[in-house]
């Protein structure tokens, strides 16, 4: 048999590595972890992964001491491979904390994402699928060269492919200081768009080599640069870049790229699942929340069963969704650590499906039927570790947010640093935080002439009046009035906290994306509320995966044409085969908007 160079990962303890392993695997390779400095010798490849913050992963590698083994690996020659912190990590610094020094060996800062776009609010996090270009073009004097210096720079990565990315910073050029940007032009391989902003998405000389966006989370096209790496000698990896650079292309070149912020409009395909009647697992769907089948004269309806959630998250996979999530909406969970169910459902969901996967359902603070407290941090990092890539927060948020709200008010520090979104976003980053919010609209009697004097001060902001209603407003809502209320347990409880007032505080509390459902559109096929989507978008600057009520592919053009709105999710028309992921994104498609074709 072949010899295969020995592969290591150098895992820092920070974030979801199962699907990087998952996706390695699943390409036929084997790989060692990293666990001593020996180690780091008989590495004959090197794969670095990371999420999270740079000063925990610059931390974590000096006090563990592998600052120096690291550097010594990688000015040996021997390859290696970065994958998001991984590629920060090899530059000077970064804005994100500027008392951490990086390793240094790109001489060049990683800055902030500016959360201001041409006067307009742009939403940082980076969070999506954005396609990059060379930074180099094959220079057109000599005819030959764009063979050869494009077949040996095409050797890693393919142009027009869409990746995931997700985070706040990055290696931006500076358009204002174009001198700066010479000392970047050494390392930079493919760069990509943020609105105006460009930034490098990867990097590669000699044996280094880094991206920006997660190969393992970015479908076919991710795991074919990982497989290409993987297939590739030492030799050819460390081979010096000689190659004649060209011409140097700050711009993308691609006309097809040249419209929207760089991002495409994701589709999230969305999985409820709950133990049904005889205690298995299985993906349900309600209306308005309820997921029972209509009561029958010998009693109350079974749970809808539409389907197993591994299967279905895979099949959603192959379809392109460009995201998954599962939710756990059991109504009676002792401890989502002894979930295991759930757990093992997404461990093998993560074994065979390389788009991001979101989990939620009982991420709180619990204790074990043995009075064994775990905390939301320790829920999420079994989740973590069992390939999920974002957890989401229901219940919890909504009463983190009214205890900031009353700290707020008595004067005291609004942030407890104590809440699940505090300490989850702080150990994996903001965008491993997704906060789901259940809101119900609340009619207002507007024949009352008084009502305006009447309504509480306090929702005042999420008010919205039927006249000017952006949404399809059904005629017997003009002259309506309405706020949007949110829920916890499932959509049982009402709180008097309302969805602006929500989106609000989860942001300061860290958050890295909301999933804003709508409880009265919820299975009804009557298209998303956009009023309640542009509300919470206003209120904002972290991505909204709009939810609720997707009855056709036109729902989402409407959704992505007269809202911001980032991603468009659904659940009963994907289950009940009524609408395919691809005609969602031809629909999308045919309004000019950019969507990733994964091309299974
Ligand atoms: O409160 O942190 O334990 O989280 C519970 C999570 O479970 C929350 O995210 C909450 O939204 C969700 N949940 C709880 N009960 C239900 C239920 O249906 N009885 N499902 C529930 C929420 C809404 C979406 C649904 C979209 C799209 N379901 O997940 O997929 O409305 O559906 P559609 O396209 O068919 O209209 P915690």
């Amino acid at each position: 048999r072949e010899h295969r160079p020995k592969l290591y990962i150098l895992d820092y303890g920070a974030g979801n590595v199962r699907s990087l392993a998952n996706s390695i695997k699943k390409l036929g390779y084997e790989f060692e972890w990293i666990n001593d400095e020996s180690d780091f010798d008989r590495a004959e490849k090197l794969i670095f992964p990371g999420v999270g913050a740079f000063s925990q992963a610059m931390d974590s590698l000096r006090s563990s001491g592998r600052f120096d083994s690291l550097i010594k690996y990688i000015q040996s020659g021997k390859p290696y491979f970065g994958i998001c912190i991984g590629m920060q990590v090899l530059f000077a610094s970064s804005e994100e904390s500027n008392s951490t020094k990086g390793l240094g060996v790109i001489d060049y800062p990683i800055r902030k994402f500016s959360t201001v776009d041409g006067g307009k609010k742009k939403t940082v996090p980076h969070m999506g699928w954005n396609s990059s270009w060379k930074s180099w073009h094959p220079s057109s004097s000599s005819t030959s060269s764009s063979s050869t210096s494009s077949s040996e720079q095409d050797k890693v990565m393919l142009d027009n492919e869409d990746y995931y990315f997700v985070h706040s910073f990055a290696a931006l050029l500076d358009p204002s200081n174009p001198t700066s940007n010479e000392k970047i032009k050494d390392f930079a391989y493919t760069l990509s768009r943020y609105g105006s902003e460009v930034f490098v998405s990867s990097v590669k000389k000699d044996n280094v080599f880094a991206c920006q966006f997660h190969p393992e989370k970015s479908g076919p096209a991710g795991l074919d640069l990982l497989k290409r790496w993987l297939e590739a000698s030492p030799e050819s990896l460390s081979a010096p870049t000689t190659y004649s650079r060209g011409v140097w292309q700050p711009t993308n070149p691609s006309p097809s790229r040249s419209s929207g912020n760089g991002l495409t409009k994701r589709i999230v395909a969305c999985l409820d699942v709950r133990s049904n009647d005889q205690g298995d697992l299985v993906v349900t769907k309600g209306d308005q929340y309820d997921v029972r089948e209509k009561s029958t004269s010998t009693g109350e309806g079974g749970v809808r069963n539409l389907g197993k959630p591994v299967e279905l998250s895979q099949r959603y996979y192959l379809e392109g969704a460009d995201e998954i999530a599962f939710l756990n909406i059991t109504s009676f969970r002792s401890s989502a650590l002894l979930d295991q169910p759930m757990l093992d459902v997404v461990r093998q969901a993560a074994e065979t499906v390389f788009v991001p996967l979101t989990i939620g359902g009982g991420i709180k603070d619990t204790v074990d039927p043995d009075g064994t407290p775990r905390s939301a941090l320790e829920v999420a990092g079994a989740y973590f570790r069992s390939g999920a890539d974002k957890v989401s927060i229901g219940s919890e948020a909504v009463l983190a947010v009214e205890a900031l709200l009353q700290r707020e008010q008595r004067g005291e520090e609004p942030l407890s640093g104590k809440t699940g979104i505090e300490t989850i976003s702080k150990g994996y980053g903001n965008q491993a935080v997704v906060v789901s919010i259940d809101p119900k609209r609340v009619y207002v009697d507007t024949s009352n002439p008084q009502w305006k004097d009447e309504f509480p001060a306090h929702h005042l902001e999420s008010l919205v009046i039927g006249d000017n209603a952006t949404s399809r407003t059904a005629p017997e809502e003009r002259g309506k009035a309405w706020w949007y209320q949110c829920t916890i347990s499932g959509g049982r409880d009402v709180r008097d906290i309302d969805v602006v007032q929500l989106a609000r505080g989860v942001e300061r509390l860290g958050a890295g994306e909301i999933l804003l459902n709508s409880v009265d559109r919820d299975g009804s096929g009557k298209g998303f509320d956009l009023d309640l989507i542009k509300l919470v978008k206003d209120a904002v600057s972290i991505p909204v995966v709009s939810s609720s009520g997707a009855g056709s592919p036109g729902d989402f053009k409407e959704l992505f044409e007269r809202t911001e709105s980032e991603a468009g999710l659904a659940a009963g028309i994907f289950h009940r085969r009524e609408v395919g992921i691809d005609e969602v994104k031809e629909g999308v498609e045919g309004v000019g908007l950019n969507v990733r074709r994964c091309g299974l």
